[in-house]
């Protein structure tokens, strides 16, 4: 087992405001939330990772979504500058927990960039063009990097994240439907089934992958390439836009 440090950030009690695109979002539960964010971490530690669990932060409902807070790199972490206004202040809490483990570059307006957007295949580093993400986040992460940087458009779903993964090595589990796939071209890539759209962010450690409970079509195809699966049930926080990578920070 790869020894790997996961950040986490339970939910608040004011998760039940999160952020949502949905408009007629049902509403979430915060016991069940927290009950599937607690099995998450457990499945975690099972896999081998070691697990921070830091302070939920009840003035920000979305903080149970770390992943947006930073993007990690080999040598050093960026700090996002996030694109939706009652979410900028959760970095700072982030940014202390980070230095424990990393140097860290913080990314300022008019640069735009929420960790979900920002996907890395290999040395490459994909940077979703998306409601949260702008055109000077390429640039910026291409300026403070020497790897490539690729622009990808996401035309439907919040982030780049949402419609693409990496699951082992070169291969990609993908929605064609929401992002353009075309910078992908050159990988291998399952594509997610067309009746399960939450299926295309799965978060993979050590050779297993996690994939949100519910999608069993896509389940099938992954499993069919002679990778594990294990499902978690995800449903609260597919309420609010969210899925498997958002919480956590792999480093
Ligand atoms: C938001 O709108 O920012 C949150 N409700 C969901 C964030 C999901 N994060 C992610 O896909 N990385």
């Amino acid at each position: 087992l790869t020894p790997l440090t996961a950040l986490v950030r339970p939910p608040a009690a004011s998760f039940t405001q999160a952020l949502s695109r949905q408009s007629n979002r049902p509403r979430i539960d915060h016991n069940l939330a927290c009950v599937q964010h607690r099995n998450y971490v457990e499945m975690l530690k099972t896999l081998g990772a070691q697990v921070d669990v830091l302070e939920p932060l009840d003035a920000f409902p979305d903080s149970v979504f770390i992943e947006d807070n930073a993007i990690i790199l080999d040598d050093f972490a960026l700090l996002t500058s996030m694109g939706a206004e009652s979410r900028r202040g959760e970095t700072l809490h982030t940014k202390s927990a980070l230095e424990r483990y990393r140097n860290v570059e913080v990314l300022q307006p008019p640069v735009y960039v929420d960790g979900g957007d920002v996907l890395q295949v290999g040395r490459t580093i994909f940077v979703g063009q998306s409601t949260r993400t702008n055109p000077l986040a390429v640039e910026a992460i291409a300026r403070l990097t020497d790897r490539p940087v690729v622009p990808v458009a996401v035309r439907d779903g919040l982030h780049l994240k949402s419609a693409v993964s990496g699951l082992t090595g070169e291969l990609l589990l993908i929605n064609p439907r929401h992002i353009d796939p075309a910078p992908f071209a050159a990988y291998s890539c399952i594509e997610v089934d067309a009746d399960e759209p939450n299926a295309a962010n799965c978060v993979t450690l050590n050779g297993t992958v996690l994939m949100p409970k519910g999608n069993p079509k896509t389940r099938a195809l992954v499993e069919q390439r002679g990778l594990e699966v294990r499902a978690m049930p995800m449903s609260e926080f597919e309420k609010a836009d969210g899925g498997l990578t958002c919480l956590s920070l792999l480093i």
